[in-house]
């Protein structure tokens, strides 16, 4: 091969690289992915996923949610854990599958979890008036028995629908208006209309069909490949159509997922194992784009590197509300959430720094250990402010935050962290009396992309 060669194909590989967009998320170990748009605004995809510990290579320890969102497909805002076991009085492990609906203006967030002391799947109810969340748990739905795999379906008409499935089986029926039961005479046994299903269903609506997508298990067994089937009516009788995602190299074990409509274009979010290196069951979101043919058939998906788009990606910002606390896997430590002044993100920041030892902790949970761009915005309307800011419990920083009357960033440079749950813990400084308000409204923790 001639110099010239070598170093196109050398060139070509690089920025084929670059543009990959697959794994859509590579800061974090995201699964199950729940992708919507909500209609106050058309312009942003949101992304909702259970979360794999780092090195965890199973699903028994997984403990809670994230919600992201875009605008652009390429650069994606990670908006922290939105619910964890620790939210919900009663569950005890197994924070898997979960699905989002907006409802009557309010954001729902369904999912499953095991119940304390009885260890069978409940599919939980949990409700925010954001979509970034967090959700405060409701209660569980009643009539849903080994509720594993929720998806909620909110039909044109408004009637809610449940689908629910584990170990071979779907099940799906209509919700009563406030979603915590459903109708008992519309409880129906889906099993046998869709060939292999073994977990996971998702349903959508496409030119008044209805398709119900779901991973499932041929003879040859594991992994799980994703087929779906086609109804008039969204709790059928469904036709099978056959498969859709087949095996694929770096897989996990699962398959999962849901589709979506973004700006024009259909999207399937699935999910495999190429960020912790294949073979693996630490799982990341992938997503390509999802095609039908003529007779409205799904064109088979081949995983794809490059994914939704060949732009560059630049940056995913983790955006960590510091008012979300305890919601958020983080602390309030004798201070408060406000909304006096204005200009804040999210459902209002965290003040009332009058004592030494009064501080906010904010939880960010990573892949890898990594380096971050660290911001933090404040508000100090009275005079300069002075705070320790601690890193996982060690003292990162010491800094006299400058008067400001609006909220502001300041740009702290690049911050390292470590694979797993990272707390920045923002504390009031020395035993001198507070001179006025001072308030901390979110962290962002920039990761930012070299090429
Ligand atoms: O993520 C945990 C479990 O793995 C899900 O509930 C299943 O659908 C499978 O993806």
């Amino acid at each position: 091969m001639n110099f010239k060669l070598v170093l196109f194909l050398i060139v070509a590989c690089v920025s084929y690289s670059m543009k990959a967009q697959n794994p859509v998320f590579t800061h974090v170990f995201t699964a199950d992915p729940s992708p919507h748009v909500w209609p106050d605004n058309s312009n942003k995809l949101w992304v909702y996923t259970s979360h794999d510990e780092p090195g965890s290579n199973n699903h028994y320890g997984m403990t809670g949610y994230h919600a992201f969102s875009t605008t652009d497909m390429v650069n994606w805002t990670d908006h922290g854990r939105i619910l964890h076991l620790d939210n919900v009085d009663w569950a005890e492990s197994h924070a898997w599958a979960m699905d989002a609906a907006y409802y009557r203006g309010q954001y729902y967030l369904i999912y499953c979890m095991k119940e304390t002391g009885i260890g069978l799947f409940r599919t939980g109810i949990a409700r925010s008036d954001v979509p970034q969340g967090p959700f405060t748990d409701l209660g569980y739905v009643k009539g849903v028995e080994f509720g594993q795999d929720p998806a909620l379906f909110i039909d044109d008409d408004g009637i809610p629908y449940l689908f629910w499935g584990h170990d071979r089986k779907c099940f799906a029926a209509e919700l009563n208006e406030d979603l915590m039961s459903i109708k008992p005479e519309t409880y129906i046994d889906l099993t046998k209309q869709l060939t292999h299903v073994f977990e996971g269903p998702w349903v959508h609506k496409r030119k008044g069909k209805y398709y119900l997508t779901y991973p499932g298990l041929t003879p040859r067994r594991w992994p799980e490949k994703m087929f779906y089937a086609v109804a008039d009516n969204p709790l059928g009788p469904y036709e099978f159509k056959g498969v859709f995602i087949d095996d694929f190299e770096g897989q996990s074990g699962t398959n999962h997922g849901g589709t979506v409509t973004y700006k024009g274009k259909d999207i399937m979010f699935y999910h495999s194992a190429w960020l912790s290196g294949g073979l693996s069951e630490t799982r990341n979101v992938m997503a390509d784009y999802l095609h039908y043919n003529k007779q409205g058939d799904i064109i088979p998906i081949v995983p794809s590197k490059e994914g939704l788009g060949n732009a560059k990606r630049n940056k995913t910002t983790l955006l960590l509300e510091a008012e979300n606390g305890f919601s958020g896997g983080g602390e309030l430590y004798n201070v408060i959430v406000d909304t006096w002044i204005k200009g804040y993100s999210g459902k209002g920041y965290v003040t009332n720094f009058d004592n030494p030892y009064d501080h906010v902790s904010i939880l960010a949970q990573v892949a890898q250990p990594a380096k971050y761009r660290f911001i933090v915005s404040y508000a100090s309307p009275d005079g300069e402010s002075n705070h320790d800011i601690l890193i996982n419990s060690h003292a990162y920083r010491e800094f006299k935050f400058p008067k400001s009357k609006a909220f502001t960033e300041i740009d702290f440079g690049v911050v390292s962290l470590k694979a797993g749950d990272n707390l920045v813990r923002i504390f009031k400084k020395d035993w001198q009396p507070s001179k006025g308000e001072f308030a901390i409204d979110y962290i962002k923790l920039v990761q930012v992309f070299e090429y």
